[in-house]
Formats: structure tokens, sequence, C-alpha cells
């Protein structure tokens, strides 16, 4: 038996109940084959991939906080530090009542692929909390995060792990945080949490990062496709800061965004969505009522309560921006059959079922992987890192600048990986082939550990 394939069957028995993590490790893996079989022994000597399957180390701790009506509840909270052999551990908090432990290893996992394909030093870590913000008021959203603080406060520092926002955890929620962690340690150390708002250390262009590097990833992509943005329609998940930074970006090249998603339905707007429009999402997503439908009765467009825009709503390029696996095999064969022009760029991490990438690729489709496509939203963080540790900020032009040729580094290795493995144009094993090379030299450098 392979290595490789030891090593699956070693995870799938050990974590089997974790589908999502199982999930992620299987993809990555597999497209690890040519990497590992040019040296399996010693790999297997050293247990190298039972290492990089493993957290260094998760955080679980209760989270008890009180509601508007003096009544108390308890949540869960996790801190994954999942690799750091590069850098301090990094990667966001994701607040969502379906997070659980497989979720958060498998977001963990991911984490450390992308941060090492930004090319800067920063490890892997993911948490959060089983907690719902949908109908919170402000008071009980701050008096959870306290609480969350009063515990994750021990696992976190600058040089150690910098947690960030994600899924239903933003600027807002990032500040009830950091205020807490300053009164537990009692000192300034604002390289603790990224994220943040700009008056207390936030780096600027931090919020539009995700969204800006995915469409400058984008835009590499179409380029090496004889392709441009201008005049290209999309169709998007999700209406959440990463899907408001790309309508913004795409928006502004001359794209034309379409479709966008919530929880309740979709909503197409063939005019695009545009100007105030944009901003309109930031004011859905802060009202946490959980509704896209409110775009469609503000704007007069159609709502398609229930359903997902996937292949029903006509448009060019489709780009997840939600949550995972929001791409079934079923949304895969409705997309191929309206007949797009074959690309998907995940933004969301790990959009698509395992089953609809393949169906992608058997029909000709170019998937862009997500721990390429939205590595610009870290890839700031750790800006956000650097200048609180320089005690300094840069220009929205510097940011912006480096983050553009982070994002063009970004496409250019995953490429050149993909052909030196004999995998041209699979932009999906370039990325995990990239990041790996550099996570095991570094690992291999640091012995056994
Ligand atoms: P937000 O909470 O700002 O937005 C998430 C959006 O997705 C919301 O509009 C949310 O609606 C919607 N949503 C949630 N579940 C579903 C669903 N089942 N179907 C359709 N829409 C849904 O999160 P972000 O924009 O920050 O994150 C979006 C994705 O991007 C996540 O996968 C995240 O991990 C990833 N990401 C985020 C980065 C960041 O910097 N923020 C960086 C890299 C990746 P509602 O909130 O009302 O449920
Ligand atoms: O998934 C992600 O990359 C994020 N949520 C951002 C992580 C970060 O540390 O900025």
């Amino acid at each position: 038996m392979s290595y490789v394939d030891e090593v699956l069957a070693k995870v799938e028995a050990k974590d089997a109940n974790e589908p999502e993590f199982l999930q992620c490790v299987n993809e990555v893996l597999e497209s690890l084959r040519p990497l590992i079989e040019k040296n399996e022994d010693h790999y297997r000597k050293v247990a190298l991939l039972e290492r990089l399957t493993e957290p260094e180390k998760i955080a679980t701790f209760r989270v008890p906080w009180v509601d508007d009506n003096g009544q108390a509840h308890v949540n869960r909270g996790w801190r994954v530090q999942f690799n750091s052999a590069i850098g301090p551990y990094k990667g966001g908090l994701r607040f969502h009542p379906t997070v659980n432990l497989s979720i958060m290893k498998f977001l963990a996992f991911e984490q450390t692929f992308k941060n090492c394909l930004t090319g800067l030093p920063i490890g892997g870590g993911k948490g959060g909390s089983d907690f719902n913000p949908k109908g919170k008021s402000d008071a009980e959203m701050m008096r959870f995060c306290q609480s969350f603080m009063t515990e994750l406060y021990r696992y976190i520092g600058p040089d150690l792990d910098c947690p960030a926002g994600d899924l239903g955890c933003g600027t807002k929620e990032i500040g009830y945080m950091y205020g807490q962690y300053k009164r537990i340690v009692g000192e300034y150390k604002n390289g603790a949490l990224s994220s943040k708002a700009i008056s207390y250390g936030g780096s600027l262009g931090r919020d539009t990062a995700t969204g800006y590097g995915a469409t400058y990833f984008a835009e590499e992509l179409f380029k090496s496709l004889g392709k441009s943005i201008e005049g290209t329609t999309f169709c998007l998940s999700g209406f959440g800061n990463v899907c408001w930074g790309a309508t913004k970006k795409i928006t502004e090249l001359g794209g034309k965004v379409v479709a966008i998603s919530g929880p309740d339905g979709y909503v197409y707007d063939p005019d695009g969505v545009s100007g105030e429009k944009i901003d309109y999402l930031v004011e859905m997503r802060n009202s946490l009522r959980d509704r896209v439908q409110d775009y469609a009765d503000k704007y007069g467009c159609e709502f398609h309560a229930g359903e997902k825009p996937w292949g029903r709503v006509k448009a060019d390029v489709y780009m997840p921006c939600a949550t995972q696996n929001d791409i079934r095999i079923e949304d895969a064969k409705r997309i191929i059959e309206e007949g797009a022009s074959k690309i998907i760029i995940e933004v969301a991490n790990m959009p698509t079922t395992q089953e609809a990438v393949d169906y992608f690729i058997e029909n000709g489709f170019i998937v862009a992987p997500s721990k390429a496509v939205n590595a610009g939203g870290v890839a700031v963080s750790e800006f956000e890192m650097s200048q609180n540790a320089m005690k300094l900020s840069w220009t929205a032009e510097e940011v912006d600048e480096k983050l553009h040729v982070i994002m063009q580094n970004i496409f250019r290795n995953v490429s050149a990986a993909a052909e030196k493995y004999g995998k041209p144009g699979d932009l999906i094993a370039g990325a995990n082939l990239a990041a790996a090379e550099k996570i095991i030299d570094a690992m291999e450098g640091q012995g056994i550990c």
C-alpha cells in the first residue's frame, strides 16, 4: 500500500466522525501523491503525513453568557492550532450554529496551506463557536464575545496565535473581543487579533481584502485564458463581507454580478449589483436578520425562496462566497447544462463537494480552489500584524498594491507547481503542491516535532 493510502486509512479510522475534515484531508493528500512518492520511504519513517494531518493543539471551552431577559446560555468554543512550521498560528473565528470540531479542523487544515501560499510567515489555525448571531442584540453579542475571550485569551498573542473574523464574526465582534483581551492581559497587544477597526490598529483595506484578492486572482486566471473581467457576468452566493468585497471589485473592473444569495434563497438582479446596492449588502449583513430577500424587496428584483442560484441564473462565471459544500453534484449538473463559460472560482472555504469538483473537471471546467483564491484576506491580516508590530500604518494604496502582488504571485506559483508535477492547468493540485513543498521543508528542518 502506498504511504498516502496508509495515512488516508489511518485518518479515516481515527477521525471517522469528522466528515468535513476527512473531505479536505482526502483532497489534499490525493493531490500530494507525486510529491510524496518521490521520497516515500523517508516520509513514512518520519511520519510526515501523520504529523501534517494531526493538529498541534486543540482548545475546547465552555462559553456561558446571559441574554437580555436574564436567561443564561452555554455555547461551546474552540481554537484549533494546526501547524506552526512556518509561523505563529493564524486564522479566523467562525460564529455559526453549524460549527463543530470537524468544521474547525477542516478550516484550520486548509488555513495552513492557504497561509503558506501567501508567502508570509504565518502558520494555520481556526476557532469559533456554535453560537448563532442571528437576531442577537448588540448587548448580547458583546456579552457573548467577552465570555468567549475570557477563555480564548490563554491561547493567543502576537507571536503565538492571531485570530481574525470569519462567518458571523466581523469587525464589531472582533472589537468586543479585543476590549476584553486588553482588560485581561493588561497590555495593549493589538497584534493578538486582526480585522480590527482602523481606530485601534486595524489595517486599511482588510475589510475588502478577501473579495478584492479573489477578484485579482480571477483577473490573472482570465488573462491566462485570453479573457477579461470586463463584460463578464458573475453569479455569487452569500451577501456578507466576502461577497461584498468581490462585488465591489468585479463591478469596478467592468464585470456584472447578477445574483447573490442567503440562507433564505437567491436574488436575481439582471441590471447588476452596483452603486448603492453594493453598500446595502453591508447593511443586510449587519442587521443580523439572515435574509437576502430584503434586497429584492428594496430594489424590486426577482427573489427565489429556498433555492440556490447555481445553474438557475444565466452567468458566465460562478463564484460561491457563502459557506462550505454550497455547490453539490445536482448544482454542478445544472451549471453544466446552463452552459456557462466553464470557470468556477471558489471564494468561500471548500464551497464545492468533492463529487461536484470531480464532475466539473470531467466536463472540462477550471476550478480555482478557495485556499488560493481567498488568501488575500489572511494576507492583509498579516499586514495588520506587521503594522501593529512596527507601530505604524500603511496607506490604503500601499496595502492594495502589496495585496495585488501577492495574488499575482499565488496564481503564478500555483500554476507553476501544477506544471512541475505534470498536472498543467490543475489549480487544485497546484495549490496543494506549492504550499506542501514549503511546509514540508520547514517541518523537516525542525526535526520530529
Ligand atoms: P459573513 O458572515 O460576512 O457572510 C457570510 C454570508 O453567507 C452571509 O451573507 C450569510 O448569511 C451567508 N450564508 C451563510 N450560510 C449560508 C447558506 N447556507 N447559504 C447561503 N448563504 C449563506 O462571512 P464572510 O463573508 O466573512 O465569509 C464567507 C466565506 O468566506 C466563509 O466560507 C469564510 O470562511 C470565507 N472566508 C472569509 C474570509 C474573511 O476575511 N472574512 C477570508 C477567507 C475566506 P447569514 O450571515 O445571514 O447567515
Ligand atoms: O478563512 C480565512 O482565511 C479567514 N477567515 C481570514 C483569516 C485571517 O486570519 O484573516
